[in-house]
């Protein structure tokens, strides 16, 4: 098994969701226990109508949950979808309840414009002309121009794009494609999430890893909790709304500091603390420097574990003023970081900041938890190491109640094991942010930019694989840039997209192929970060007209090159699942697992961890267990950042006008800042086409009444926004919802590349 502390970027919670399994030296030591069967298994495949089978199983989906979904069967159709009733809601676990997405699953899935038949391209790149194929030719001409692709420009110019969408199973299309690819050369590789790259890539210059997530058992006892851009009641984040409900209800008091009043501020603040966009660092800075001035903060504990926090406790060589007290009361710039000079910043009331300071300095424990929303922004690691630097001053670091700083990976997550991949002969990575600059010209992707592990590129990427993916032309940050690059279809040769539903991504394939859904498929549900069981997802239909899943058409894809017996090992894709859970039962062999067919009878497995604190050890006894940082402590000042000497990304986190942020120049033309949230009828763009979950939310502008009366915009009136990147027509929504200056639409909403702004988390628009 290998050890969790190893970080890997590229996971979501900052874990590879290859390298399975829990951790570690909690666990290890911990007996578990898998969910009790009986009751459980009572429930399994029970009648519930005349013909009807109830199965229970889950989605694969990258949701933000994995919930107890109850398929109702009948005659080879699912009529019905319920979710775990009352008189089984087992107080162990989290509540697994499915959201309204789940409720809507069949919306999805029996949708009539899914996908039907295999198509190549018959028009320009991206113009959306296709023609109906059979297999046999889709997959020759994947074999084909994989070898002449790899003939050509080497087994680097290949690159699999993100997977999003089938990212929380153990077994998928995607992760058998890098398989197939290895075993015939390799492929370029990206690190980083979308999701949390900032925070994962942040947090290590603090405690020198980005595991930095306690389990939210530990905060049962938290009397204040502030969701720093947190959104859980919608995003669901592996259940933590569950927890946080019950710590609500036991009393804790829940702050929210968000632009907008999200359903989380809604369902759980006491209070709600908006400020516009990017400027997270300048309220942050000005608790700093309300606590220190004030003398609420801990002494003592910063003494001994931290570094950086004023002059005495530099590292050597960095000249005067550089320190965190140095910074905050002005002494190289002559700025004094009060709550004013940040109320002037980020519209939140000086006597709010004060009360914010106060409160989380002397309410003991206290736990502030960054979402990723702040950190999705442009230099959004700046924000992500401010919480460190908050947590660190108050003495909340290793300490149970406390928190360390945002999501980073959770030390006792459940994985399955992985007995599918082999490794890449191809060495160099990539940022997936600079996936468009490899497409179009390699030699500007550098290591300065990120490249890991090579001096250059060997080669433009010139072969996709976009299995489950809507990042290539929606949800990346610039798609204008993006589409030019794909249209020249002599930059990337040839490019494989398999999905449900024609998107605006589906548009830029040579071959387009319909996968099966979740519902169609054997697969195992792994959670987020903070959950701790896993669920079998079960195949509960056949898949209709010629829909296969991608691994079974990969297959033929492997039989073409020569490596078929290599790359299956003669399992179907059912046996793989059956593989991977006898590995995991292996790997987890104290713990009396069931097997496969106990699995199908009982498919909830829970392993009850006990309470994990981050950095408890560093904390208690930090002579044996210093931080992995360069100087063994936690660093408020990095000397790596220091040398980096990049204006911005200092070495000393704090406020640095973002661009396009509200003190950009541009805000003359443009004077409105536009913010994208995950909502509740989609994951991403996940679901975009099912009707009920339309009607669940509409996609519209929210817009604050001021800004709106002063445009004479008015409640659905139909606006159009727009930036020097493009435009979007979108109702108003006319709400108090949103703070004043700054205008939000849901992210993941498809459109036509070629007419739509490009959106990037935050962007000046008017
Ligand atoms: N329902 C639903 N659940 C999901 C998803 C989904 O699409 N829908 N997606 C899943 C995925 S892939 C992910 S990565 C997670 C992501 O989960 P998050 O990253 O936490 O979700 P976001 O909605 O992007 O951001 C959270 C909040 O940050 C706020 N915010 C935006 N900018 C700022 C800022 O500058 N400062 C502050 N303080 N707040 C700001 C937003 O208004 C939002 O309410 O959610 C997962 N869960
Ligand atoms: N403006 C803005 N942009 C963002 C974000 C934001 O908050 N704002 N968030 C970012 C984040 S955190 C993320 S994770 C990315 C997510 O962006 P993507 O990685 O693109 O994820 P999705 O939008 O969910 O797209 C997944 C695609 O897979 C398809 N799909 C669903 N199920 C299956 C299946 O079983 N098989 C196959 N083959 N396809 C399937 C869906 O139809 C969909 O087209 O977006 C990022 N981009
Ligand atoms: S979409 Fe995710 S959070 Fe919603 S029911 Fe399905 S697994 Fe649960
Ligand atoms: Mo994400």
């Amino acid at each position: 098994m290998k050890p969790v502390t190893e970080k890997d970027e590229s996971g979501e919670g900052g874990w590879s969701r290859r390298d399975f399994l829990l951790a570690t030296s909690a666990l290890a030591a911990a007996p578990l226990f898998t969910r009790a069967g009986a009751a459980r298994a009572a429930q399994i495949a029970r009648e519930s109508a005349p013909g009807e089978t109830v199965v229970p199983t889950c989605s694969t989906f990258d949701c933000g949950g994995k919930c107890d979904i109850r398929a109702h069967v009948q005659g080879g159709v699912v009529t019905r979808i319920s979710t775990c009733p009352d008189d089984e809601v087992d107080p162990e676990m989290p509540l697994m309840r499915a959201c309204v997405r789940g409720r809507g699953y069949r919306q999805f899935v029996y949708h009539p414009d899914r996908l039907k038949y295999p198509m190549k391209r018959v028009g320009k790149r991206g113009e959306g002309k296709f023609a109906r194929i059979t297999w046999d030719e889709a997959t020759t001409l994947i074999a084909d121009n994989l070898r002449r692709i790899t003939d050509q420009h080497g087994p680097a110019s290949r690159f699999m794009h993100t997977d999003t969408a089938v990212s929380g199973g153990a077994f998928s299309g995607d992760k058998m494609a890098r398989r197939l690819l290895n075993l015939t050369g390799g492929y370029l590789e990206s690190y980083h999430s979308v999701s949390m790259g900032n925070t994962a890539a942040a947090t290590p210059y603090t405690y020198g890893t980005a595991a930095s997530g306690s389990s939210l058992d530990t905060l049962a006892e938290t009397k204040l909790v502030i969701l720093w851009g947190h959104n859980p009641n919608e995003t669901i984040f592996g259940h933590t709304n569950h927890y946080f409900q019950q710590m609500k209800r036991n009393g804790t008091r829940f702050i929210v500091v968000d632009p907008r009043y999200s359903d989380t501020v809604a369902s759980l603040a006491d209070q709600w603390v908006p400020l516009l966009p990017t400027t997270d660092n300048a309220v942050m800075d000005a608790m700093m420097y309300v606590i220190i001035s004030e003398n609420l903060h801990e002494r003592a504990f910063i003494a001994r574990h931290a570094i950086g926090f004023d002059e005495s406790t530099m590292p050597p060589g960095v000249p005067a003023g550089e320190s965190l007290t140095a910074y905050l009361f002005g002494e190289k710039d002559n700025v004094a970081k009060t709550p004013e000079w940040a109320e002037r910043i980020t519209h939140v009331p000086a006597q709010t900041i004060r009360q914010l300071a106060r409160d989380y300095a002397t309410t003991k424990p206290a736990a502030l938890i960054q979402g990723w929303g702040p950190q999705r922004h442009i230099c959004g690691e700046r924000t992500a190491r401010g919480s460190t630097l908050l947590a660190t001053i108050t003495g909340n670091v290793g300490v149970k109640g406390g928190w360390a700083a945002g999501y980073g990976g959770i030390g006792n997550r459940l994985f399955c094991a992985d007995p599918y991949s082999v490794p890449n002969p191809v060495t160099e990575k990539i940022s997936i942010m600079n996936w468009v600059q490899a497409c179009d010209d390699a030699q500007k992707v550098t290591q300065e930019c990120g490249l890991k592990d090579a001096e250059k590129l060997s080669s433009n990427i010139k072969f996709i694989f976009n299995l489950a993916g809507n990042y290539l032309a929606n949800q990346n940050p610039d798609i204008n840039q993006t589409v030019k690059v794909l249209e020249d279809d002599s930059k990337v040769e040839f490019i494989v997209v398999s999905d449900l539903f024609l998107t605006p991504s589906a548009r830029y394939a040579d071959v387009l192929l319909p996968e099966t859904s979740f519902m169609e498929r054997w697969n195992i549900g792994e959670t987020w970060g903070t959950g701790n069981y896993l669920l079998l997802s079960q195949k509960l239909v056949e898949p209709a007209f010629e829909r296969r899943s991608d691994y079974d058409w990969l297959r033929d894809v492997a039989r073409k090159l020569g490596v078929e017996a290599r790359f299956s090992e003669g399992r179907s894709e059912k046996a793989w699942v059956e593989h991977i859970w006898e590995k995991t039962r292996e790997a987890l062999a104290d713990h009396a697992l069931p097997d496969f067919a106990g699995l199908c009878q009982q498919p909830h497995v829970y392993l009850k961890a006990p309470p994990y604190v981050a950095f408890e050890e560093n904390i208690r006894d930090p002579e044996n267990h210093p931080f992995p940082t360069p100087s063994g402590k936690i660093e408020i000042f990095s000397k790596r950042l220091w040398e980096m000497n990049h204006p911005e990304i200092p070495a000393l986190s704090h406020y640095v006008p973002a661009q396009e942020g509200p003190q950009d120049a541009l805000r003359a033309k443009y004077p409105l800042q536009l913010i994208t949230w995950k909502g509740k009828n989609r994951a991403n763009s996940t679901q975009y086409a099912n009707p009920w979950l339309q009607e669940v939310a509409r996609q519209q502008l929210w817009i604050n009444p001021q800004d709106a009366q002063a445009r004479g915009i008015g409640q659905g009136d139909l606006v159009r926004i727009y930036n020097d990147r493009g435009v979007v027509q979108i109702p108003a929504q006319v709400t108090p919802r949103i703070i004043p200056g700054v205008v939000a639409m849901q992210a993941g909403a498809g459109g036509s590349p070629t007419r739509r702004a490009s959106i990037t988390a935050a962007a000046r628009t008017c």
